[in-house]
């Protein structure tokens, strides 16, 4: 069942993927197991054929607009909230953006590992990433960027961060396909998530670090 589920979201046929979905949630398979093992690998295909000209934009935001939905019926079964008390992430992808499927599933995750989730959606400038910091407080900030085009806006947050006087107060997590951990370093980001799983870690051991004072 999962190689069809891949098989209709790479097609972008809504039905099938929800039906499918639902189905194998009602089998006992878990939402993570339906990501990993059908969903992903279905959006890698689909990406595959876009750098290749297989496919084009109207057929892959069909494919995107058809993971939402997956990820919709399975937003539940992410996790219950087992560290609940997380502290607050406010999340947003950077300005001239608008990719936010991965942004989303990481948004979904966190908050079933225990984190408050402010979504702040796509296109988010530097200026509205650092208002929402002063009105949110969250312990950490989270940017998704999947253009190489936009990736330098990561830094002009950082930046705008730094001159609000905000940078101490709040840990930066990056993420989103041409995102490393070197260019992170460059950044001076505190955490980097190469996918979901990994960002939700390193939330977790950021939150840690900044609750245990560290040895001088
Ligand atoms: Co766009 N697009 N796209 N696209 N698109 C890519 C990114 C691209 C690699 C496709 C390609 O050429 N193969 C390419 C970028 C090339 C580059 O810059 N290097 C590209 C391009 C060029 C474009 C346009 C410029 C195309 C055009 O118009 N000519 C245009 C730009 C629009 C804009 O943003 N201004 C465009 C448009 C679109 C659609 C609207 C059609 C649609 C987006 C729909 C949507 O998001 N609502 C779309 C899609 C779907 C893709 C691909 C095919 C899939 C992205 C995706 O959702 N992946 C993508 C190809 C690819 O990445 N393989 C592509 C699934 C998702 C779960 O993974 O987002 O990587 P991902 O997220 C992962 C990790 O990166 C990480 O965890 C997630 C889950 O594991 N992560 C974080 C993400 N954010 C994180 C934040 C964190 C931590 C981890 O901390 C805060």
């Amino acid at each position: 069942m999962k190689e069809q589920l891949t098989e209709a979201l790479i097609a972008g046929n809504t039905d099938t993927v929800n039906a499918l979905t639902q189905a194998l949630l009602a089998s006992g398979t878990s939402a993570r197991e339906i990501l990993d093992e059908a969903l992903l690998p279905g959006m890698e295909v689909v990406g595959a054929r876009m750098r290749s000209g297989e496919c084009f934009i109207p057929e892959v935001l069909l494919s995107a607009r058809t993971m939402q939905g997956a990820l919709e019926i399975l937003k539940p079964h992410l996790g219950a909230g087992e560290g609940a008390g997380l502290g607050t992430i406010v999340i947003g992808t950077v300005e001239g953006d608008l990719h936010d499927i991965g942004k989303n599933l990481v948004g979904m995750l966190l908050q079933g590992a225990g984190f408050a989730v402010v979504n702040l959606g796509t296109g988010v400038s530097a200026q509205q990433f650092v208002a929402a910091v002063r009105q949110h407080s969250p312990a950490i900030l989270g940017m998704s960027a999947l253009l190489t085009t936009t990736l330098p806006h990561m830094a002009e947050t950082i930046a705008a961060l730094q001159e609000a006087g905000l940078r101490d107060q709040v840990k930066v997590l990056i993420g989103g396909a041409p995102v490393t951990q070197a260019f992170a370093d460059e950044l001076g980001a505190d955490g980097y998530g190469a996918n979901a799983g990994m960002a939700v870690d390193r939330a977790k051991t950021l939150v840690a670090q900044a609750a245990t004072p560290q040895a001088i």
